[in-house]
């Protein structure tokens, strides 16, 4: 192969080689970064350039931005990379000021594992990590504007990470105004009694805990003692968007528990309503936006309370989506961990208990302790899990069923979750099938209350249909269908004072904390009380303190009874502090937990408007240019986010959360972060294994007769990710260094529609390497390097394949169908070499013009090649000329029994309808048939329509 080449490079010293590529490529994007070429101007501050430039409208097109992993970037990474490149690039040339940068997200786990294993900082590894990725970024010529890059771990930046965090600790969700406000301004309304204060009295005569404990009822980001995710596996307690659905964490696979520790929460849960119904206008993939829905859950019912039977103090509240059941409820269930268990557990079984009921406990006491005590091992998921044998004690109570006024028993059953409505339920065997599996296990009364089909039988019934059974002296439900049953009885419980109807989400609040090292710290210290207290704006960025070891504490994965330890706590020297936050020098102890590495991402797109502001995280007037509401925009956001489809809850939901808050107390004017979200499909690979299912290098297996074979033995073909360690990675570098980058950005966008995944195939990477060698071949002689281009205007046909492909290639461009432009291009390149003869210039230069946002080396080199001294980035993109963009024409014959009667001109793209009907109606086909009737039409739409006569 080399020697072919160079063969042929001695004949053509000028072809477009993968040498010349690499020349081309290094010398552009050295006078790109030089120049400064896709520096985008801020209409204000320290980055306001060009103002021309800054009075267009704005593009802000962004990328997932990567955690820079040691293995470094293989060709699947940087599809969405290229991709919104291509579609920059491409609105640059129409006329936008397009901001298009990318960061790093580069706190997290890796480089703390990393750290562990070889003593390396962190920060060492991960800044390697970085610098290698930026070299291999450059080399594929993505235009992004450099000086708006950062990492989440620069100090500048997460100063502003942990003034954010500030922000939401000192404020409060306003529910009647439906907006976050500050923090004091609900102090005054305690202050003035415009509020009642949480338990009565005064606020003045409250003392600092007791204020301190009211408000952290209050604020955004909050510490409590709820249970949370555990993971003693990895050392630290997770969100409930890091457990997977068999209740293990999500990195490292580790068992799950439910623990009551202390860690600081966000009241993501205040914005429930907001964040599902701003879904709306956004513009976003159906998938993800229901995926959010799923996960904030809303859903309508009533809230109701039983009393308990032989109890007047005490009442069970539960949450049911279905009162209009209330008939049949015969018996109700406590979450273990509910708080009124020990409240109505009376000291002896009840007369004539069944046997099942008790678990074989001497006592109610006995039997809920040990109960309560097996459900701490299983996770929320293991306890829903459909079908799965129901489990419960009864508690020896009784509750009271409002509508009919029978006592029912009160178990407690792990299937109802405590952060769930109430975490109580009133159960209805007859219509839910939990409920009915449960009841049939400990023999408890079932009484249908909606009238099931013919022949239902054996199961619970849980579609709709008229009420039964639903009748006492004050209410009948009977009849009625299940809405207007549910508006009946809810009205009634809220005349008899005991229900109401209420919205309930299955949204928790996130959980905030991580006991870890590679995090932010968190702005807060606690005073000898254990108060909590914001650290003042100028003691930020509270920097990472040096430790000798990074490690979080792990302990025995199985074991639930474990306690996390923060490496941060074991640096008594930081921990401590004497500080002044504003009356008077005192002792503190900081916080040692971090953020979790969700928090940096929830808010980068805002600082790459305004990088290097000190004074704010961005400058408002900046902040409203790039992101500010617009029409057909109503929350604002940026303009195009290019991402995986795995980041749907986490990350998306969070940096929502994050945006809102902000535009409650006026720091943006955009509340939303990202107007159109696109997901990109993966780059997927071929991998092989051998007889003893280890993987072999992928590039040295050989195919034949549909078998494959490594140094000539068979090996087994799966299908799936790329990487490292399946051994079938190709990096960017290998492509670049084989083919030039523009081919390998070519390739990338010319395998398929981009939302969906595909193969990689390294042999199929030449057939974009031979585009563009045909491309520079209609325009540079390979021999002496000289333009070809000829000033002579272009014929008519060449008109035509022109105008059409830039119709196509800009509407395909603007619509994301980089696939369809390409082939649009190749279809125009390949009618000039077909054309023979020179090119003309003015089609020469156009053609450069559509290819720059796909392949911008080559076409910055032909453009200059063209006599032109300025960048090709920032020419206009060609405008089509509707005259040459209109189909020409193709003559149909119409035949009658074999002979032709009629020719007609139409349009290539008729259809067989259309054409039938244009022939029957032509008058000398007319005149041919003499009124003949008509047995058979055959139309092959656009060439032939065949007539038989009846
Ligand atoms: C009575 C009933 C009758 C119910 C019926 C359903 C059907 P969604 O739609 O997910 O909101 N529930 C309430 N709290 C629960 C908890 N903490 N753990 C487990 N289950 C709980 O579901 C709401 C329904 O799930 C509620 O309505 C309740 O059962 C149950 F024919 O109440 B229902």
């Amino acid at each position: 192969m080399s020697e072919m080449n160079s063969a042929a490079e001695a004949a053509a010293p000028h072809r477009y080689t993968a040498a010349m590529a690499a020349d081309i490529e290094a010398r552009w994007q050295d006078t790109w970064e030089a120049e400064g070429t896709y520096e985008a101007p801020n209409p204000s501050g320290d980055l306001a350039g060009d103002a021309a430039v800054a009075a267009r409208p704005k593009k802000f097109v962004m990328d997932m931005f990567p955690y820079p992993s040691g293995a470094g970037l293989h060709v699947g990474h940087p599809l969405g990379y290229i991709a919104t490149d291509v579609f920059a690039r491409h609105q640059r040339m129409t006329g936008h000021n397009v901001l298009h940068t990318l960061g790093f997200d580069a706190f997290g786990l890796p480089a703390e594992q990393y750290a562990v294993q070889t003593g390396t900082h962190p920060r060492v590894s991960t800044e390697a990590n970085i610098k290698n990725m930026q070299r291999q970024l450059r080399r594929l010529g993505l235009g992004h504007d450099t000086r708006r890059s950062f990492a989440t771990i620069d100090p500048d930046y997460y100063k502003w990470t942990q003034w954010i965090f500030l922000q939401i600790f000192n404020s409060w969700y306003d529910d009647n105004a439906q907006q976050a406000r500050p923090i004091e301004e609900l102090v005054a309304q305690f202050e003035s009694g415009e509020r009642e204060v949480p338990g009565g009295g005064a606020w003045s005569a409250l003392s600092a805990v007791e204020r301190a404990e009211v408000l952290g009822q209050y604020r955004l980001a909050y510490a409590s003692d709820a249970p949370v995710n555990w993971c003693p596996g990895l050392g630290t307690v997770l969100a409930n968007e890091e457990v997977t659905a068999d209740g293990r964490s999500e990195r490292g696979n580790f068992p799950v528990f439910k623990a009551k520790l202390r860690q600081w929460n966000m009241r993501i849960t205040a914005y429930a309503d907001r964040l599902l119904d701003d879904l709306d206008a956004l513009d976003w993939p159906e998938a993800i936006k229901l995926q959010q829905r799923n996960w904030i859950g809303r859903s309508e019912g009533a809230r109701l309370d039983f009393a308990v039977d032989g109890d007047d103090s005490a009442r069970i509240t539960v949450f049911t989506t279905r009162p209009d059941t209330l008939f049949g409820a015969t018996y109700m269930v406590l979450a273990p961990e509910h708080g009124l268990i020990d409240s109505i557990v009376p000291a002896e079984w009840p007369e004539g208990v069944k046997k099942a009921w008790t678990g074989g406990a001497a006592t109610p006491a006995e039997a809920v302790a040990a109960y309560r005590k097996q459900a701490q091992t299983k996770s929320d998921v293991e306890r829903q899990t459909e079908h799965k044998d129901k489990t419960g004690v009864f508690t020896g109570a009784y509750a009271l069923n409002p509508v009919t006024g029978k006592r029912i028993p009160v178990f407690v059953a792990d299937y109802v979750l405590m952060g769930y409505g109430t975490g109580a339920i009133m159960a209805v065997p007859g219509q839910d099938e939990r409920d009915w599996e449960f009841a049939e296990a400990f023999e408890l009364p079932i009484i249908r209350t909606v009238q099931p089909p013919e022949g239902w039988e054996g199961e619970a019934f849980t579609g709709q249909g008229p009420a039964i059974n639903s009748s006492n002296d004050e209410i009948s439900l009977d009849g009625l269908g299940v809405a207007e049953a549910k508006a009946k009885i809810t009205e009634w419980l809220v005349a008899k004072g005991i229900g109401e109807a209420t919205i309930n989400f299955r949204l928790r609040d996130w959980l905030f904390s991580r006991q870890r090292y590679w995090g932010e710290p968190f702005p807060i210290v606690y005073d000898e009380d254990g108060v909590a207290h914001a650290l003042p704006e100028s003691m930020l960025p509270l920097e990472l303190p040096e430790v000798d070891d990074y490690s979080p504490r792990t302990f025995d994965p199985d074991d639930a009874d474990t306690q996390p330890e923060t490496p941060l706590s074991r640096n008594e020297d930081w921990v401590n502090v004497e500080l002044d936050l504003g009356d008077g020098v005192k002792r503190y102890r900081r916080e040692t937990n971090t953020m979790p590495n969700w928090a940096g991402s929830c808010w980068y797109e805002l600082r790459y408007l305004d990088p290097h502001n000190t004074e704010k995280l961005v400058d408002p007037a900046i902040e409203q240019y790039w992101m500010g509401p617009r029409e057909g925009q109503p929350h604002g956001g940026v303009d195009l986010y290019v991402g995986g489809a795995e980041h749907a809850v986490l990350h998306l939901l969070y940096a929502r959360f994050w945006s809102k808050v902000l535009f409650d107390l006026g720091h943006v004017s955009s509340a939303e972060p990202f107007h159109k979200l696109f997901n990109q499909g993966m780059i997927q690979a071929y991998a092989f294994t051998d007889s003893r299912g280890v993987y072999v290098p992928a590039a040295e297996v050989e195919e034949q007769d549909g078998k494959f074979f490594h140094n000539g033995r068979p090996v087994k073909r799966e299908y799936g990710k790329m990487g490292k360690s399946l051994k079938n990675a190709v990096t960017p570098d290998e492509m670049s260094a084989e083919y030039g980058a523009d081919t390998l950005r070519l390739y990338e966008m010319a395998m398929g529609p981009l939302d969906v995944s595909r193969p990689w195939d390294t042999r199929a990477v030449v057939g974009q390497y031979r585009l563009l060698q045909r491309l520079w071949r209609n325009i540079v002689d390979e021999s002496t390097g000289e333009v070809t281009v000829v000033d002579a205007e272009p014929d008519e046909d060449t008109l035509r394949a022109l105008h059409k492909a830039i119709d196509g290639v800009g509407q395909d461009m603007a619509g994301m169908r980089f696939n369809t432009a390409i082939a649009k291009v190749t279809e125009l390149n390949n009618h000039l070499t077909k054309s023979g003869g020179a090119v003309s210039r003015s089609v020469a230069e156009k053609l450069v013009l559509l290819v720059a946002p796909l392949a911008p080396h080559i076409a910055e080199e032909l453009w200059h090649k063209l006599g032109h001294a300025d960048s090709v980035v920032h020419q206009d993109f060609p405008v089509a000329d509707p005259a040459y963009v209109v189909d020409e024409s193709v003559t149909c014959v119409v035949q009658i029994k074999g002979k032709v009667k009629a020719r007609l001109e139409v349009s290539p793209s008729i259809s067989d309808e259309e054409l039938e009907a244009l022939a029957l109606g032509d008058e000398s086909v007319v005149a041919a048939l003499g009124g003949a009737g008509i047995r058979k039409v055959i139309v092959r739409a656009p060439k032939l329509v065949n007539i038989v006569p009846a």
